[in-house]
């Protein structure tokens, strides 16, 4: 009896020092938090025109003869050179390639994030995850205290400088309501919509507000979070048919592609056949941990990545295949991609960087865009592209408005896709937390900084405390004020149509380029944390 009611006292004292850890670092990470930022959560939640119908932001602007079907296809963390198309040389993608060449393959395709979230919310609004308050990859909601307390300290290290670990950071829990998605503008034009997959944006079994049904999606099978998020939940519609799938994962695949191919036939059976369909198919493949299915396991040359890979790609191809049987290929257009760039494995083909990371092996990741008799077969596009890209390329197709109300950050596509054109001049901005640490505009990238060169140690920041720590490798010649950079020389440009692999830092060769792009930075900086939300 005395053994019991001794640990209950150590229970209780060891779950009552950990609260009080917790609630310190979070009193701390506010006396630390830089306040340049003036950013509340509650700016991020609140929707500037109350809760008005979405015909109040998106009108019809004709009524054309037919609007296409829109199939989203996205990898989760597959990197730019894990495709055989662009030079992998270990993981075959024989129907990703194949769609390559019956259609458009985009060269210089980024990502709005380099994390899934904020690359997601990114994707679906047309507008930089920091309109919507999501930074990092989102949270369960429920998560265990010590999960808790351990992102608080990571928050508040890297407050200090001390790591770059701002997870948990996030102004909001899930995508706002108030942010308008692709579906929810689709639907304006008849469109019926499935999100299957892998959802995060929002820990829908906790906090039921952030379900892919109050983003406009008609039907819904997936996960509410990432596959390593344990518990991650699998859900079909409303209904929570497995708490935590933990590692029982082989399936997924298989059956994400089995409920894409029945949502197709079933959007083209007559019953619908007046309506077009957008289909954003999110796999969890290749995200670690890798479970591919008994089909594919050990089957690549890239070990379970690879093989993760391959089962990706065997999905493309069983969706376009559908598509072909049912004959709806020159009315239906085909987009696969990715969420960000490769993480502990696979390849950034040579590009700088990984997943988390503003260097183009973070952001870029492969596209490809198919249909037939409107998309020109074969075609390469180097052209800088953007995922915010795909919001306002759909509402052309649909012949829709943008929303009135509110900055959509990308451009439409559409003369990339044909051929027939190019999108206006423009800069590219690569945020990581809320920093836009780099510029994308022509062939230059430029970066102001890059919280990630050593990661977690943010050495290149001269701001913060590591890096102070590793700027005293700075040599400064005795009676001299010249300082000599002993680890990088900050700011950084690259020439990246010549050097994608952003391994020539050539900003002292063009401080004009360095001048005009650092005003871009400015510009967009000063212009964001004035009207965060970018309402018109
Ligand atoms: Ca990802």
């Amino acid at each position: 009896m005395k053994r019991k009611k001794l640990l209950v006292f150590w229970a209780v004292f060891v779950v009552g020092l950990i609260f009080a850890v917790a609630l310190t670092l979070r009193k701390l990470s506010v006396v630390f938090a830089p306040d340049v930022y003036g950013l509340e959560p509650s700016m991020f939640r609140a929707p500037q025109k109350g809760e008005a119908a979405i015909t109040t932001f998106v009108s019809t602007l004709s009524t054309p003869m037919s609007v296409p079907n829109i199939i989203v296809i996205l990898a989760d963390d597959l990197g730019y050179g894990d495709l055989s198309i662009q030079g992998s040389p270990a993981v075959r993608t024989p129907c990703v390639d194949a769609l390559a060449s019956e259609g458009v393959r985009f060269t210089s395709f980024y990502a709005s994030a380099a994390v899934c979230s904020p690359s997601r919310a990114g994707l679906l609004t047309g507008r930089y995850p920091l309109r919507c308050g999501i930074i990092t990859p989102l949270q369960a909601a429920n998560d265990n205290l010590m999960r808790k307390a351990t992102r608080q300290a990571g928050v508040l290290m890297a407050q200090m400088g001390v790591v770059d670990m701002a997870g948990g950071s996030n102004m909001v829990m899930g995508l706002p309501e108030c942010e308008i998605t692709i579906p929810e503008a689709l639907k304006v034009a008849g469109y019926r919509s499935a999100a299957i997959g892998k959802w995060h944006l929002g820990d829908f079994t906790v906090l039921p507000e952030y379900h892919p049904f109050n983003h406009g999606f008609d039907h819904f099978v997936g996960f509410n979070m990432s596959n390593d998020d344990w518990p991650v939940a699998f859900w079909r519609g409303k209904q929570e048919v497995v708490k935590d799938i933990g590692i029982d994962q082989e399936k997924y695949t298989r059956l994400f592609t089995e409920e894409a191919v029945t949502f197709i036939e079933q959007s083209n059976e007559r019953a619908h056949a007046r309506e077009p369909f957008f289909l954003y198919l999110a796999h969890k493949d290749p995200h670690q941990p890798f479970f591919p299915s008994k089909e594919f396991a050990g089957k690549s040359d890239g070990g379970p990545y690879g093989d993760a890979v391959s089962e990706f790609d065997w999905s493309v191809g069983e969706v376009v295949a559908c598509v072909k049987r049912l004959g709806i290929e020159d009315n239906t257009l085909v987009i696969v991609t990715s969420d960000n760039g490769p993480w502990f494995e696979g390849s950034g083909g040579g590009l700088r960087g990984r997943k988390g990371q503003s260097y183009e092996g973070g952001f870029r990741v492969p596209c490809v865009a198919w249909w037939p008799g409107h998309i020109p077969a074969g075609r390469v596009v180097d052209e800088p592209a953007m995922q915010t890209d795909f919001f306002p390329t759909f509402m052309k197709l649909a012949s829709l408005s943008l929303p009135n109300d509110r900055v959509i950050d990308g451009a439409d596509l559409g003369p990339l896709l044909t051929g027939q054109g190019a999108v206006p001049e423009r800069a590219l901005f690569f945020a990581h937390d809320y920093d836009i640490e780099a510029v994308r505009a022509g062939p230059w990238k430029y970066f102001r900084a890059n919280s990630h060169y050593v990661w977690p140690v943010p050495l290149d920041k001269k701001d913060n405390v590591a890096g102070q720590l590793a700027g005293g490798n700075d040599y400064q010649p005795p009676g001299t004020d010249v300082t000599v950079p002993a680890l990088g020389a900050w700011p950084s440009l690259y020439n990246v149509d010549r050097d994608p692999g952003e391994a020539y830092n050539v900003a002292k060769q063009h401080p004009d380029v360095v001048g005009a792009m650092d005003q871009r930075i400015e510009r967009w900086r000063t212009d964001y944390y004035a009207n965060p939300r970018g309402w018109q």
